[in-house]
């Protein structure tokens, strides 16, 4: 996917954004939204199968293959902080955004790579 170093920084600044404590807010409104479409049986968490849809979808939404079953499962078990076996809406956003950050860190090192090749706003990041 090539990006224009503006598109990429735009990027950046937003996903940013949604990691800062003050944006809590805006993100827990971004995971309620999915939340009602997941949460199949109603039950206020998600289950490892509901779960899994979840972090597929996330993996898709940023442009990465969904993760093999075996390694959604271990995000599934890394995500669920108080071992209940089911994920709060609290761990949820803990793990978005620990996945934004990765996602973060991508597009950062692309920003740098346009940095060091003094590439302009509307070039092409390839
Ligand atoms: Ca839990």
């Amino acid at each position: 996917m090539a990006l224009t170093v503006k598109q990429c920084s735009d990027m950046v600044a937003g996903m940013t954004r949604l990691t800062l404590p003050e944006n809590r807010p805006e993100l827990m409104s971004k995971v309620e939204q999915s939340w009602s479409n997941l949460d199949k049986d109603n039950s206020g968490t998600l289950d490892l199968e509901e779960a899994i849809t979840l972090i597929n979808d996330l993996f898709t939404l940023m442009h990465f293959p969904p993760p093999p079953r075996e390694q959604a499962e271990v995000c599934f078990k890394g995500l669920d902080v108080d071992k209940s076996g089911e994920l709060s809406k609290d761990e949820m956003a803990e793990g978005i955004k620990a996945a934004l950050l990765i996602k973060i860190s991508y597009y950062q090192n692309m920003l740098t790579y346009a940095k060091e090749r003094d590439l302009k706003d509307n070039d092409l990041i390839q």
